[in-house]
């Protein structure tokens, strides 16, 4: 190659390894160049004696991290002059020298320690398996990352939630149910034969915040993945995601084995039917000894289950727990039912349903409840069965993907909603009995823990379409870590890890972050209204809409809105839905006064001109609420505009252009809703909020036939 070519070839090389990063493709995983020469100094010195102990594929994997952050990094070799040194071993192969230092007996199986010692000449991750000491590798590049001193590090993880999944909603045609990244990243059609690199990045990334877990197909399930061609599939990325301690679990769908067997019938007691989900979880454990177990939807939304045999979801989920148990498998069964027969409150269902069986369950199930009793909205107050069950484990499932919170147009920062749910006191065991202690095993005290997101990834070349989504597969995954860490703490941290650690960056975005959750709640749902979102694809304002076949699929049957007034009265002289919370809830908000007024609309029907904590009247302050979501996402986009210098130009510009989308969009909410509820409440706008732009027809008229995110499932 002559001079002029080299320089084009190593310009190219350049510009493809740059666009890739530019694009996002490393999401928090693109350890940047250390600029900082006395902290590239000393921690390098660490890197160039490196002693890795093991041979397994996790330790493979280790080395290959520790490689590609080197390389990141761009750490030199340091050849003489240090002492410093780098231990990665299981507790009982650590050198004896060091050995006697560290305790790792209550650090579990996962748990990991970082431990500095010897004056912090050297530093040890230790554990008692090999994926803890990955987790700890991902612990300390963290450490690296942020530009934290590491030559006193003395940490001590361990995951408080035992089962931390992503729930993919992926359907095997490749279409994502409320995807809005992309098709699926699952490439059924190449497997087993093509292993794409994303499958082996994915499992880094989940690994990296400790993602245990991946339930690879939608909970609208589609039986032919428990065949033999496709356990082939699954077997192949079960395979790429194993050195990562990343099991592999599949939706199964309850009439598998008359759609894909030939059984007449599906009846869970029924002797064949046991013995067909039987022989299926021996072929499938013969194939991946390691199989996590199935995720099940059933009777819900017109999925099969045991009540089409007029049985119940305890026999069904027994019975799929007894054919996976032999193998140490689970049984996801998910809550979340509500049925078209029933003209109860819909926010009641569940509980009414599932509470009876408090115990009834066998070992190896967990239910798996949505963080709210309607379904992943803006705000919802927590799942009463949260409550409820004290002899159940019971699983958190929250939704990542932004089904009704913008889709991958709007940042959003969910753990900021996270939080708010595991914060919340049940009351269960008297005070303090938060969500968190719940779903942890604290309250009872239980080994089976579990916490499900939905994922909100797809073949978007950054993972997850908005940039800032990535945020939330990320803070997904460190709160099912521990649920306790804050939403502050989280965004922060991944800010620094994604962009830039200068605090002239990290603190405005930090605040942008989590006054993001607010700003969406703001401008689509204040005060706690819900479910107002458009027909079938939910993507837009629609709470004039009243014309579906189900109730309770329409927006008029949440809001309630009438000349009189606005809400869902859950009180007793409503729905009595209140009375599933405990006494202290119950008491508290039975009384408008004494709700909270985030969730006031959410309990209570109210007139417009009801008088509000600041004296102004409901309608004055629904249209407050609106006008602020819009005000806060204009905040937003200004502050955005001030952190060019610390972000690569295509995604500024990418985010700045989804910023003025989603400010567009907030007023579009704001102005459809406002002008549908001024219908009834026959008052004037409060000053501050201006006349909306369109006619309530012109809103009502506008359509998105293909707007992302609906699958095959649902036709
Ligand atoms: C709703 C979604 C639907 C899902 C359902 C579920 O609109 O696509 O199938 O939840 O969780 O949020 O089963």
């Amino acid at each position: 190659m002559n001079f002029k070519k080299t320089i084009v070839f190593a310009l190219f090389i350049l510009l493809t390894f740059n666009s890739s990063a530019q694009e996002g493709y490393d999401l928090w995983l693109d350890y940047k160049k250390i600029n900082e020469l006395e902290y590239k100094e000393k921690v390098s010195s660490y890197f160039s004696n490196i002693e890795l102990i093991g041979n397994s594929s996790t330790i493979a994997a280790i080395r290959e991290e520790l490689q590609i952050a080197k390389a990141g990094f761009e750490f030199k070799n340091h050849k003489s002059g240090t002492s410093n040194k780098l231990i990665i071993g299981t507790h009982n192969n650590l050198p004896v020298s060091v050995k006697g230092e560290i305790k790792t007996d209550s650090l579990g199986d996962e748990g990991y320690s970082i431990i500095a010692l010897e004056k912090g000449e050297t530093l040890v991750i230790t554990g008692n398996s090999d994926i803890a000491l990955l987790y700890g590798t991902f612990g300390l590049l963290r450490e690296i990352q942020q530009r934290n001193n590491i030559s006193n590090l003395e940490i001590e993880e361990e995951p408080k939630i035992q089962k931390r999944v992503l729930n993919h909603w992926d359907n095997l045609d490749r279409t994502v149910e409320r995807g809005y990244a992309g098709f699926s990243i699952w490439d059924w059609h190449h497997l087993p034969g093509l292993i794409k690199p994303e499958y082996k990045d994915y499992a880094r990334a989940n690994a990296s915040i400790g993602i245990n877990g991946t339930v690879l197909t939608n909970v609208n399930a589609n039986s032919l993945v428990l065949t033999p061609q496709y356990i082939d599939k699954v077997k192949a990325l079960a395979k790429v995601f194993r050195p990562y301690g990343i099991q592999v679990y599949l939706t199964a769908r309850f009439s598998a084995p008359m759609e894909t067997g030939d059984l007449e019938t599906a009846d869970p007691l029924n002797k064949e039917v046991r013995e067909w989900w039987k022989n299926k979880a021996d072929e499938i454990y013969a194939e991946i000894p390691d199989f996590g177990g199935f995720l099940v939807k059933a009777n819900s939304e017109g999925q099969p289950g045991p009540n089409n045999y007029g049985r119940s979801h305890v026999d069904g989920a027994n019975m799929l727990a007894e054919a996976v148990a032999p193998h140490d498998g689970i049984i996801m069964w998910r809550a979340f039912v509500y049925s078209e027969d029933d003209p109860d409150d819909r926010a009641k269902q569940a509980f009414s349903e599932f509470v009876p069986f408090d115990g009834k369950f066998a070992d190896n199930v967990l239910i798996q409840v949505k963080n709210g009793p309607i379904d992943f909205q803006p705000r919802e107050p927590f799942h009463p069965m949260f409550g409820a069950m004290p002899n159940t484990p019971l699983m958190m499932e929250f939704q990542i993907t932004q089904e009704y919170l913008g889709f991958s147009s709007h940042l959003v920062f969910l753990p900021q909603l996270f939080e708010e749910t595991l914060k919340e006191d049940t009351y269960a065991n008297g005070e303090n009995s938060t969500v968190a202690k719940i779903i942890d095993g604290t309250l009872p005290n239980r080994e089976l823990t579990g916490m499900a997101g939905v994922a909100n990834i797809g073949t978007a070349k950054n993972w997850t379409g908005h940039p800032f989504g990535q945020a939330n597969w990320y803070g997904f995954g460190r709160l099912a870590w521990d649920p306790y860490m804050k939403a502050r703490e989280i965004a922060r941290e991944w800010l620094r890890l994604t962009f830039s650690n200068d605090e002239d960056f990290v603190q405005p975005m930090t605040d942008l972050l989590i006054d993001s959750r607010e700003a969406v709640v703001n401008y689509m749902t204040p005060l706690g209204l819900h479910h107002i979102m458009a027909t079938g694809h939910h993507y837009g304002p629609g709470p004039w809409v009243d014309n579906l076949s189900r109730p309770e699929w329409n927006p008029v049957y949440y809001h309630n809105a009438d000349k009189k007034g606005i809400g869902f009265d859950r009180t007793t002289s409503g729905s009595d839905a209140l009375s599933q919370y405990a006494k202290p809830i119950e008491e508290k908000y039975d009384s408008p006064e004494t709700t909270p007024e985030k969730y006031l609309l959410w309990f209570h029907h109210l007139p417009w001109d009801y008088e509000m904590k600041n004296g102004k009247t409901l309608w004055t302050n629904l249209a407050l609420h609106y006008q602020m979501g819009v005000d806060q996402v204009k905040e937003m986009l200004s502050t955005w505009k001030k952190m060019e210098q610390y972000v690569n130009e295509q995604e500024f510009e990418k985010v700045r252009m989804l910023l003025e989308i989603q400010l567009k969009e907030a007023k579009w909410w704001r102005n459809a809703c406002l002008s549908y509820f001024q219908k009834f409440s026959d008052m004037e706008l409060p000053a501050g909020v201006p006349e909306p732009e369109h006619s309530l027809e012109y809103y009502k008229s506008l359509e998105f036939p293909y707007a992302p995110g609906i699958s095959p499932s649902w036709n």
